[in-house]
């Protein structure tokens, strides 16, 4: 199937990966969904809600500060990489939902991080934010406004940060090959991109060991892990 479009790819001049937790898995990062997901063990509506977070600020702080230091302890891996080495041949912009940064630690130049990060703060109140250059030694932690601080990530319910999102929209909708890796495309409105970028005529490869919802709109599914399939894929291009 890649041998058949080969010649549409080597003319590609935009293209866009849409990444989710499954390209960070060979990292050692958990995904959310599927047999060995953090869905499975916590329920997202007492961990990932601005509510869940008023109830208890204190236990949500506690599974972020114990996922930050896994992700700061991952190193970015063949996945990431591959990307990083096709932006030395092409456009390439890189829509993620992850929060976890391993692509802008792989190299990656242009990341667009539609559900925030997890190395930032930010206060519930006034408006502050921050990179976490330290532990902190009590949680939740408070702003110098009095008010207490969270991750700067986006929870259930919550809108997307609208500057990102917007260009988002604007990279999916002007591509020619988009690839999606390793995201399971439960989730709204990122879920939506691929259909942006459809609507332009785009080429769509999907990377992911299972099937997804959209898997029959895919021009190719790979079958693969990330960190199998990208390295030779870009090779392609
Ligand atoms: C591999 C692999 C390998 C494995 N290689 N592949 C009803 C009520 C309220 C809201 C809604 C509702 N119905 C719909 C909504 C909207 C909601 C939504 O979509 N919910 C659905 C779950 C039903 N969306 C939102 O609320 C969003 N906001 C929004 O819509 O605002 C407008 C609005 C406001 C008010 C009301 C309604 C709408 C915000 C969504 C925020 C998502 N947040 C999280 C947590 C972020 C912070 C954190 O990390 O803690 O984001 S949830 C989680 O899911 C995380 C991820 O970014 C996101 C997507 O997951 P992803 O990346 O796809 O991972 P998985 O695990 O699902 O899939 C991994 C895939 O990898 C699998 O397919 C594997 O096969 C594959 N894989 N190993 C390659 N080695
Ligand atoms: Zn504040």
């Amino acid at each position: 199937m890649l041998e058949q479009i080969s010649d549409k790819l080597k003319q590609a001049e935009k293209i866009i990966f849409v990444t989710g937790a499954g390209i960070s898995q060979e990292s050692g990062i958990p995904t959310f969904r599927g047999k060995d997901g953090l869905w499975r063990k916590y329920d997202p509506m007492k961990l990932a809600t601005i509510d869940a977070f008023y109830e208890d600020p204190k236990l949500v702080w506690e599974w972020y500060e114990e996922r930050r230091k896994n992700i700061l302890a991952a190193k970015p891996n063949l996945g990431h990489l591959a990307i990083v080495q096709l932006e030395k041949k092409k456009p390439v912009h890189v829509l993620t939902q992850n929060i976890d940064g391993l692509h802008q630690r792989a190299g990656s130049k242009n990341v667009y991080e539609l559900h925030g990060s997890i190395i930032t703060i930010k206060c519930t109140v006034c408006g502050f934010k921050d990179k976490i250059s330290t532990s902190f030694s009590k949680l939740p932690p408070l702003c110098k406004c009095g008010n207490i601080l969270r991750p700067d990530v986006v929870w259930f319910g919550e809108s997307l940060p609208q500057d990102v999102w917007q260009a988002a929209i604007s990279q999916a909708s002007s591509c020619d090959t988009m690839i999606i890796v390793g995201t399971s495309l439960a989730v709204s409105p990122a879920n939506l991109l691929p259909i942006y970028a459809k609507q332009n005529g785009a080429i769509l490869i999907e990377i992911n060991p299972e099937e997804t919802p959209m898997s029959g709109t895919m021009d190719i599914s790979i079958r693969s892990s990330a960190a199998k399939a990208l390295p030779e894929l870009v090779t392609v291009f």
